[in-house]
């Protein structure tokens, strides 16, 4: 693990760029008319609407069937945690080409917009968060942090204020710029076509439940505990960390995201490669992170210091840190 003990103020200085400062003011407040993008509006609604369909039909699948469908939810989830949020999004640690290639594929079948554009957003998220440049800003709901803001035109401020940040390091990974490329391809074949074929292929299910259940039910049970991550994950929560932000410890939120709903530590500390002081507790991919790191396909995971946190939790946060 890289030492990152030659200093607090280093370390902040090095990493300070993704940190939410309340002094970066972007321009003042601007209200501008919300344009509904009334094709996503119906696109999500059939999709829901066959999500829930899709519940009626576990008592018929094969027990193999919903195995399968939870492989899906736990790969296409570590796309997005482990490669387009903890990899890509912050560079808390290295992968090497493989265990990139894998992220990359996990990522599409979560079909939640290529890593380039997810991480772009992310990046935003963080130095402008519960702002009008926020592309999911949490100030204006619940409904819009959590799927709202894909529904709408983005606010002006957001591509303002985005093409202020730096993603060289994005256009540098070929990985990432290839899967940019064969996005849509790649998304019909990993997010829909393999889950809902296999089964059929292997064990004889049929093309409907295999259609249904690891390819609608688990592409949205994925994207929605993602959103909640933007939504309850901002409003609910303790911030032992900051309390001065807005992003909360929600153990619901960390359950269903396999490790990303410690998001006041999160804010606070974004380039930990662990988004939590508390290890491998309702954080699979920490685990699956330091896995790979055991096989040799990962390196270099930045943590913040014990010493750095508790400083911190007693100078900003609201008086619930624990440290176990
Ligand atoms: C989805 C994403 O669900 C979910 C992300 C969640 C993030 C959560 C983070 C939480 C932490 C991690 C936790 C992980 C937990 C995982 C748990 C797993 C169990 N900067 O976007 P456009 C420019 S997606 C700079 O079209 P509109 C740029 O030039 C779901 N520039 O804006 C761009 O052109 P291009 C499936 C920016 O027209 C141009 O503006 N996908 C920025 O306002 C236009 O951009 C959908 O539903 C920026 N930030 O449209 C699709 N942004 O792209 C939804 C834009 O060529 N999206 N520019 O570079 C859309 O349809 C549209 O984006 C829109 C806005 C209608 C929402
Ligand atoms: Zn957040
Ligand atoms: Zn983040």
């Amino acid at each position: 693990m890289r030492d990152m003990s030659n200093g607090p103020t280093a370390l902040l200085e090095d990493e300070c760029d993704l940190v939410h400062t309340p002094t970066n003011s972007h321009s003042p407040r601007r209200d501008v008319p919300r344009v509904v993008v009334w094709r996503n509006v119906v696109l999500m609604s059939v999709l829901h609407a066959a999500a829930v369909y899709s519940l009626l039909l576990i008592p018929s699948a094969s027990p193999y069937t919903l195995l399968w469908t939870l492989f899906c939810f736990v790969f296409s989830a570590l796309g997005i945690t482990a490669g387009a949020h903890r990899l890509w999004s912050h560079r808390s640690y290295k992968a090497s080409l493989p265990l990139r290639i894998f992220l990359a594929l996990g990522n599409s079948m979560a079909f939640q917009n290529d890593i380039y554009e997810w991480s772009r957003d992310h990046r935003v998220h963080h130095k402008y968060s519960e702002t009008d440049a926020d592309p999911h800003n949490a100030t204006r709901g619940f409904f819009f942090s959590h799927i709202g803001w894909l529904l709408v035109r983005k606010h002006p401020d957001v591509i303002e204020n985005g093409k202020k940040l730096e993603f060289t390091d994005l256009k540098n990974d070929r990985v990432v710029m290839i899967q940019k490329r064969f996005y849509k391809s790649s998304v019909v074949v990993l997010c829909f076509v393999i889950p809902a074929v296999l089964p059929w292929f292997l064990w004889a299910e049929s093309l409907s439940v295999g259609f249904f259940l690891p390819a609608i039910l688990r592409y949205t049970l994925v994207l929605n505990a993602t959103w909640l991550v933007n939504s309850a994950a901002h409003m609910w929560g303790n911030r032992p960390y900051d309390v001065n932000i807005n992003p909360r410890e929600n153990r619901f939120v960390a359950f269903s995201a396999i490790g990303e709903g410690f998001h006041n530590y999160h804010h606070t500390f974004p380039y930990d490669y662990g988004t939590s002081e508390f290890g491998y507790k309702l954080n699979f991919t920490t685990w699956f992170i330091d896995f790979m790191c055991v096989l040799g396909l990962a390196k270099d995971r930045r943590r913040v210091p014990v010493e750095l946190v508790m400083a911190r939790a007693k100078r900003t946060g609201d008086g619930s840190h624990r440290s176990g």
